[in-house]
């Protein structure tokens, strides 16, 4: 598989995903082995995150984007954060078909979001896809998440750009953007920004530039970012602007250290929250161990126990 994958060859790619998705104890193991095989290839994509509430436009967004970066001649993978479609289950086939130009150029690849629904798990699978796309030679990673609950967090932890789409707002609110979300953010970019709507949605820009302004200073960012930008993903206004201005501050982060920072970073949190993850999962799947809590919880339960006493010894016996 691993020469296959190195290759570019998107059918042993999307077969590794899966590998992967899988929780099996035995996929998880082959998973762990592929992953450190094709580290030592030492490729690196952009990682971008995409974020914003639906309708605003991100598929149609990546469709127009990848589209613009593949004339290019870059390679683009598209991968999804969505932890609704678990309960929905009706994103999936809406972006399929928003984005059929891209699934159909061969410089493109796209893989839909699995039903998932515990966060955790999208996380990782995620995070190993992503390896996965920078081994087999994609120059950019586009990971798209719906603006609900953490998942914005999640991929802001993911990638090295985060990019907000929001929608022409009407008068002078911000659509109430969470602060956390605006730190967050390393672009604002206001889609739409055509026909009727081009009006509003250059008002909006300069009300979330002003915005972005008066947030304290990063200092992984150079003078004048973050940004916000008017694109149109419908009439393929604005995107150029954007990616050279993703690839300024993707340069200018290089440069000067916070990009490699910035993944070092991820990678410790990445390694941790696997150890954590396999500790808890241990609690859940080792009969022993499981036989054990139960017991504990138990002895808690009618007194004879106290509950830090009774934690202490369960560590213990997880060699904690
Ligand atoms: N006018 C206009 N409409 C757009 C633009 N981008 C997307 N839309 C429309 O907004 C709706 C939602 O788009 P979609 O890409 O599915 O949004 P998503 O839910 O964020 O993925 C669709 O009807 C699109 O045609 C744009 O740039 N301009
Ligand atoms: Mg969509």
């Amino acid at each position: 598989m691993v020469p296959r994958i190195l290759a570019g060859e998107r059918r042993a790619l999307a077969r590794a995903i899966t590998l992967v998705e899988s929780g099996r104890a035995d996929h998880r193991a082959q998973a762990a082995a592929l992953l450190e095989a094709l580290a030592g290839a030492g490729r690196q994509a952009l990682r971008v995150g995409l974020s914003g509430t639906p309708g605003v436009g991100k598929s149609t967004f990546i469709e127009s984007f990848g589209l613009m970066l593949t004339a290019q001649g870059l390679k683009v993978a598209v991968l999804a954060v969505d932890p609704s479609s678990a309960r929905s289950g009706g994103s999936i086939l809406g972006d399929k078909t928003r984005m059929e130009r891209l699934s159909r150029d061969p410089m493109a690849f796209i893989r839909p979001s699995p039903s998932q629904a515990q966060l955790g798990g999208v996380a990782r699978r995620t995070r190993e896809a992503v390896a996965l796309c920078e081994a087999a030679g994609f120059d950019v990673v586009l990971i798209e998440t719906v603006g609900v609950g953490q998942s914005e967090t999640l991929v802001a932890e993911m990638t090295d750009l985060f990019i907000l789409l929001m929608a022409p707002a009407g008068g002078d609110e911000l659509q109430g953007v969470k602060r956390g979300i605006m730190e967050m953010a390393d672009m604002i970019l206001v889609n739409k920004a055509d026909g009727d709507l081009k009006p509003a949605a250059m008002r909006t820009v300069s009300d979330y530039a002003g915005a972005l302004r008066l947030l304290r200073k990063r200092p992984q960012d150079p003078e004048g970012f973050p940004k916000a930008l008017p694109v149109s993903a419908l009439e393929e206004q604005g995107l150029k602007s954007a990616w050279d201005e993703m690839s300024t501050l993707a340069a200018w982060r290089r440069e000067h250290g916070h990009f490699d920072r910035r993944r070092a970073a991820q990678a410790r949190h990445w390694f941790e929250s696997e150890v954590r993850e396999g500790l808890l999962a241990r609690l859940h799947r080792d009969p022993e161990i499981r036989a054990k809590m139960d017991a504990l919880g138990a002895a808690v339960a009618r007194g004879e126990a106290a509950p830090a006493a009774a934690a202490a010894e369960m560590l213990a016996a997880l060699g904690a």
